[in-house]
Order: structure tokens, then C-alpha cells, then sequence
């Protein structure tokens, strides 16, 4: 896509498909020509929703409602038209082919968004965020994305890059004036305030695990021994029957997966294999694809029935211990059979191993909020880091502060803290998109779906 603007641009903003209603979205140069050309009416009134019959080619017409918006009072900054028909198909086809004849190109994936972006109307981080809503599964993702694209987080870092800048101002200031004595600022409260912006990274960079899942989703993976339970477990998250329980140690081979959210984070829940050394070669692959998924999960649901045996309790403690370090939740199953009673625990579920009855729904609310918590619930305040590029950007900021701190810390150079301040600040740009490079900015909107 190259970043040309102003040229005319037409796409089908709507679903492809039929629909009640069909929105057909125009910009650039020329736009209000096509509308008067479809329409037969010279004049249009901006932002004003206008009832109008269309003329369209194959001896075609709908009745329609068009709305113009004159530049720069526009989403992209550029003059603009929406075209509201009917939501056949062949209506849609026929307005696109009209405002083809009229000149347009069809728009690639983003282009509208990347206009609006080269226009100033948005920068990246709000650019994004267009993206991000449009394609949000959770009303925690919906809340994120929205906030963004109202700019808070683009405020904060903005926010941050300005202090940067009057911290350079000053030291350039002290550069100077280096012989008159002037100290416009001294080396302690340039450590002091490097600190704090520091400790803003931190506290972005705090959000970003949390932000990735929310963004990419979490992969929850149901483990544990044949038959304590783990499809009853996964049903019961689920909230319907979708695996097949049964007595016989070995039901589950294939792995299952369905979506869920959890804490507003979308998640693949995984049933597995009960695992076991087997020589049933069909469940020995069952075996595998559980162990895999397990090293791939952001987070894993031990399932242990305490009702079990000895044999079978160890075998969850290894499987809990293999799991130190990682996102693990443990499930003591059947608590109808068990009763709850602190002898039947394993001595070394931890305190906050979770008593539940998949069978017959006991504990799995509790189970659900503890998997939230794990996920890192979203606090959604709007300063989410949700993108890799988001996490190395702030990242490398972070990394350019600390420099510039040990440099001032140790009575070095102005010059030495302005140059690290100078990275810190290109960091903050590039999050923002202030001057990024246009393969970058390529690589970030060929992501977005055409019409957005
Ligand atoms: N009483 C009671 N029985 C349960 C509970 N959960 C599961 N069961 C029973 O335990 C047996 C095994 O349940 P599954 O959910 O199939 O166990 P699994 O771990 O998926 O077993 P595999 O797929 O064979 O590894 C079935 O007979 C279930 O009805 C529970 O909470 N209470
Ligand atoms: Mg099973």
C-alpha cells in the first residue's frame, strides 16, 4: 500500500454478504462528485443524513441515505461520502461498480484508517485501537481498545515524551552556559526525575502480560490423570456437555478446544488425554498432543481427584511440580465424594487448591475467578500495553532512561544523558507513530480488514 492520500478510495465497509443495509464508504478528491453523480442532487448538506434515489449501472436504482462530510471533518481527513442501500448483494455490487466508473479504486486493508492516520486525525496507537475494536470478542477487549482509541494511552506517553523533552531542554541549557556557573538543573533532581519516569515504564510495562493475553488470547490447558475428571471439568467451564465423560479410565485421546472468555480474556480451553504410560498407540499420541499443548499453555488446570489413591496423588504432585514457575491452577475434584475434609487433601495441594464438584457444579465459580486472577484480570485504565511493538518500544525507553540515570548518578556528562535521552524519546515517537518508517507502517495496516 503506498501512502499516497487524497486520491479517491471506495470500499464496503459492512460485511460482505446480505444484510438489511449495506454501507458503501468513499474518500479522497472527487467524492462529493459521486455522490451528486448517483444521486442527480447538486447539493448535499455535511453530516446531514440525505434520503436519496440512487441511479445505478444495469438499469439498477435502491433507495438510499447518503451522508457527506467535507475535509478535514472527516474520519480520514478527506472529504468523504457514506452510501447507506439496501443490503442485497447485487445493490452493493452495482454502487461499487458506479463509483469505480466515477474513478475510485477499491481502498486496501486499513487504507481508510491509514489516511486518518497520515492526516493527523489519529496517530499509531489509536490506529491500532480502530483495529483492535473491530475485532474484540470480549467487552474487557472492547473497553481497552476503546479507551485507546480515545487516547489515553497515547495521552500517557505523550505525557512522558514531554517530560523527556524539558529535561533535555534544561540539561542543553547547563551545556551552554558551562563556564558562568549555571546550573539549571542539578545532577540530583536529574536522577530524581529519570526515576519516575522510569517507574511509569515500569508500570506500563507491568500491564503488558495481562495486555498480550487480552490481545492474543490465553491458551488453558485441563491436565491431570485418567479419569479425575478433567472433560467433566472442561464441560463444566463451558457450561455444557461438549466432551464425552465416561468411567473408563482413557475416554478423552484427542485434544478438544472451544473458546471462552475468562476476565474479559479470550481463551482456547483445552481437554486432554488423561496422561499415563499406555501401549494403546492411539492414546499414547493422545498422551503427546496433551503433553505439547501443556508446554504451550499460558496457563494449566491440574485436575486431582483426592478420592483416588496414593499412586494417583503422586502423580499429580509431579505434575503439579513439573508446573513451578508457570500459570497452574489446582482442581481437587469430586468434593462430593471427598467431602471436603482437610485429611482427604493431598499434603501438597497448595492452600489455595480449588474443592470443586464438575459433576455437580460446586467450586466452579470460584474456579473461574481464580483462572481470571491468574490471567492477569484487565483492569482496562486504558494504559494497556496489548502489542509486541508496544512492549519493545516502551522497553527500549525504559532501557535509555536507566543509562541516562547511571550517567547523571555518576556526575558524567551532559551530553553522555542528552544522547540516552535522545533514544529514549525516539522510542516514544516511533509507539506513537510520529515518524515511522513506512515499512513499519505498512506491516502494521496491511494487518486491518478492507473497509476499516
Ligand atoms: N462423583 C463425582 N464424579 C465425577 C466428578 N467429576 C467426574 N466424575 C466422574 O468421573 C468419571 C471420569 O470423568 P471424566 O470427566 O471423563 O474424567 P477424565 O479425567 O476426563 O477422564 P479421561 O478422559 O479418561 O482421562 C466419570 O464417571 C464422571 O462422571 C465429580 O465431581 N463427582
Ligand atoms: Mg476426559
Amino acid at each position: 500500500m503506498a501512502p499516497e492520500t487524497g486520491s479517491l478510495i471506495v470500499a464496503l465497509a459492512t460485511p460482505p454478504g446480505r444484510g438489511a443495509l449495506a454501507l458503501v464508504r468513499l474518500s479522497g478528491h472527487g467524492a462529493l462528485d459521486v455522490a451528486r453523480r448517483l444521486s442527480g442532487r447538486p447539493v448535499f448538506r455535511p453530516r446531514v443524513a440525505t434520503h436519496t434515489r440512487l441511479r445505478l449501472p444495469g438499469d439498477l436504482s435502491d433507495s438510499a441515505v447518503i451522508t457527506t462530510y467535507v475535509a478535514p471533518h472527516s474520519f480520514t481527513g478527506e472529504d468523504a461520502v457514506e452510501i447507506t442501500t439496501h443490503g442485497s448483494p447485487v445493490i452493493v455490487d452495482a454502487v461499487l461498480q458506479a463509483c469505480l466508473e466515477a474513478g475510485a479504486r477499491l481502498a486496501s486493508p486499513g487504507e481508510f484508517t491509514y489516511r486518518a492516520y497520515l492526516h493527523g486525525r489519529l496517530d499509531l496507537l489509536q490506529a491500532e485501537a480502530v483495529a483492535d475494536l473491530v475485532a474484540a470478542t470480549t467487552p474487557a477487549q472492547v473497553r481497552v481498545a476503546s479507551s485507546h482509541l480515545d487516547g489515553t494511552l497515547s495521552e500517557a506517553i505523550r505525557a512522558m515524551g514531554d517530560e523527556i523533552a524539558a529535561l533535555r531542554a534544561l540539561l542543553e541549557a547547563s551545556l551552554d552556559f558551562p563556564d558562568e556557573g549555571f546550573h539549571f538543573i542539578a545532577p540530583e533532581a536529574v536522577v530524581g526525575r529519570l526515576r519516575m519516569l522510569q517507574e511509569t515504564c515500569v508500570r506500563l510495562l507491568g500491564s503488558a502480560s495481562a495486555g498480550r493475553r487480552l490481545h492474543d488470547g490465553a491458551l488453558v490447558v485441563v491436565a491431570g490423570r485418567p479419569n479425575a475428571g478433567k472433560s467433566s471439568v472442561f464441560n463444566a467451564l463451558l457450561g455444557r456437555a461438549r466432551a464425552i465423560v465416561g468411567p473408563t479410565a482413557g475416554t478423552t485421546r484427542d485434544l478438544l478446544t472451544e473458546s471462552i472468555a475468562l476476565g474479559g480474556v479470550p481463551v482456547t480451553l483445552a481437554d486432554t488425554a488423561g496422561l499415563r504410560d499406555t501401549d494403546d498407540h492411539v492414546e499414547r499420541e493422545g498422551v503427546a498432543r496433551a503433553e505439547q499443548s501443556m508446554a504451550a499453555a499460558d496457563l494449566v488446570i491440574v485436575v486431582v481427584d483426592p478420592s483416588a489413591g496414593v499412586d494417583a496423588l503422586e502423580e499429580g504432585r509431579s505434575l503439579w511440580e513439573s508446573l513451578d514457575g508457570r500459570g497452574r491452577v489446582c482442581v481437587l475434584n469430586k468434593v462430593d465424594v471427598w467431602g471436603a475434609s482437610a485429611a482427604a487433601r493431598p499434603e501438597w495441594a497448595p492452600p489455595d487448591a480449588i474443592p470443586v464438584s464438575a459433576t455437580e457444579g460446586t467450586g466452579i465459580d470460584r474456579l473461574g475467578e481464580a483462572l481470571a486472577g491468574v490471567l492477569g484480570r484487565v483492569t482496562w485504565e486504558g494504559e494497556t500495553l496489548t502489542r509486541a511493538r508496544h512492549r519493545s518500544l516502551v522497553g527500549e525507553c525504559a532501557a535509555a532512561l536507566a543509562r541516562a540515570e547511571e550517567t547523571a548518578a555518576a556526575g558524567g556528562s551532559e551530553e553522555y544523558v542528552l544522547a540516552d535521552l535522545g533514544d529514549a524519546l525516539r522510542a516514544l515517537s516511533d509507539l506513537r507513530g510520529v515518524e515511522s518508517a513506512e515499512d513499519v507502517l505498512e506491516t502494521i495496516f496491511a494487518t486491518f480488514c478492507i473497509g476499516k
